[in-house]
């Protein structure tokens, strides 16, 4: 008997609108885009904490979401019971991968002696639904800042008992990511910041931090753990100032630590502008420094400052993003597109789950199309190139293969008269450039 009442979400194309949000427009899962088929792509992960989990609050308000096991009252019949919605949910949407934290799938117990044997129960089922589906692991990761003991951070904490404990339940995580087979496994630092300086020593903390991670490789190394490692940069919330800010801070961080063997990076939409950039800007530092690793697909709200978690809709924004993964070759060696997204509270019904999660695939999936035409006709690589061709030779080339020195450059400069500079530069014409992105996905998605 199915468990959600709905059916297999289709590939209906253009009469998916038919279907009023429970069929795929874009996404069809072995159209070849680019050389490899969509779904190699994408590589889709359904986020545990946010589709069964969360109850759709907000900082005023309750939970809003109504879901077919809220019979379920003890808490581990509750746990095992989601894993089979769970498992019918991935098949039906037809997300290859998911992810999790240690506390979405399992309460705690008192001891954490008890809180692995939950957790190991309800490990079992998953793993015996991931053999039966084929649907497998993007990541796992521990959750180190819902508990109160993390009042004050996990690795970053004060307190060392809070160390000592984060390092215990980070172990047993990462015995489940290496018997599940994650493909990469997740730090997010929720609680690593401060709230205030004055009672902070940062480079104590940043130095505990990395201690703790320099022993997450060691362990994974000794049993055998082979996932890639990644940093989830985010700069604030739940603490005010949180040390993986951006990924160019993040990057800063792995370097000095000696972590950047190790170590890349999961990027998300929502977290990008809190940090006062655009989602491609993330993607587009950690790529050309070589730590593009994964992507968790969100978005924020223009009009209010906190992580949103919205399902993507912007068009725009997801064809920028399967750029740069275009120009990348692939979201990261390991890489998915994680939703950690939820519906909104006023969508509160569980087809609603499906719904969003369509809207979701769907975008990036038009993303891609519309990025894999631009990239066809080398639209952008061409402007590129020759906003900066004036580096290719002269000057310029002497500057890049650095036989240029300031002398020469002076003697290069000196008899330059203004009018030779200005015929030096060159009109952006940034408002065609807009326009013909524009053009591109109007026109690609006409044609798909
Ligand atoms: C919170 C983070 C979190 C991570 C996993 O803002 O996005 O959900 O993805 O711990
Ligand atoms: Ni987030
Ligand atoms: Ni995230």
């Amino acid at each position: 008997m199915a468990l959600w009442d709905i059916d297999k979400i289709p590939f209906a194309g253009k009469s998916a609108d038919e279907k009023e949000g429970l069929a795929f427009r874009y996404y069809d899962a072995d159209r070849v885009v680019a050389g490899k088929k969509m779904k190699d792509w994408l590589r889709f992960a359904v986020a545990y904490w946010h589709t069964f989990d969360q109850r759709l609050v907000d900082p005023f308000g309750d939970g809003t979401a109504e879901r077919p096991y809220d019979k379920y009252t003890d808490p581990m019949d509750l746990a095992l019971a989601k894993v089979d919605y769970a498992f019918e949910f991935y098949t039906k949407i037809g997300a290859p991968y998911f992810c999790f934290h240690d506390r979405d799938i399992a309460p705690e117990g008192d001891t954490l002696r008890e809180t692995n044997a939950n957790l190991d129960k309800v490990v079992d089922k998953i793993e015996a639904n991931m053999k039966s589906t084929g649907v497998k692991l993007l990541w796992n990761t521990s959750n180190l800042f819902t508990n109160p003991r993390f009042v004050s951070g996990a690795g970053s904490s004060p307190f060392a008992d809070i160390f000592a404990y984060s390092g215990a339940q980070l172990k047993h995580s990462l015995e489940i990511g290496k018997r599940l087979g994650a493909e990469n496994y997740v730090f997010w630092g929720g609680r690593e910041g401060y709230e205030n300086l004055w009672n902070t020593q940062m480079k104590r903390e940043q130095s505990h931090i990395a201690k703790l991670f320099h022993m997450a490789h060691d362990y994974a190394k000794e049993i055998g753990f082979d996932a890639q490692f990644l940093i989830e940069p985010k700069p604030k919330e739940p603490t005010s100032h949180q040390y993986d800010y951006d990924a160019a801070t993040a990057i800063a961080f792995l370097k000095t630590y000696d972590l950047d063997g190790i170590f890349k990076l999961n990027l998300e939409g929502n977290h990008a502008n809190l940090a006062g950039h655009s989602y491609q800007h993330e993607i587009r530092v950690a790529r050309e420094a070589g730590f593009l690793g994964s992507l968790d697909a969100n978005q924020g709200d223009k009009l209010i400052g906190w992580d949103m978690d919205e399902f993507p809709s912007d068009l725009y924004e997801t064809t920028s993003v399967m750029w740069e993964v275009l120009e990348q070759g692939s979201i990261g060696p390991h890489g998915g597109l994680n939703f950690d997204a939820k519906p909104r509270r006023s969508s509160f019904e569980a087809n609603d789950l499906f719904r969003a999660h369509v809207v979701g695939m769907d975008s990036f999936a038009a993303g891609l199309l519309v990025a894999a035409k631009m990239h066809e006709d080398k639209y952008i690589e061409n402007l590129q190139a020759d906003r900066y061709s004036s580096y290719d030779s002269g000057i310029g080339a002497s500057v890049e293969n650095g036989t240029a020195s300031l002398a020469s450059l002076e003697e290069y400069s000196l008899d330059k008269t203004q009018a030779d500079l200005r015929a030096a530069t060159h009109s952006d014409h940034l408002e065609a450039v807009k326009a013909t992105i524009n053009n591109y996905i109007v026109d690609a998605l006409a044609e798909a």
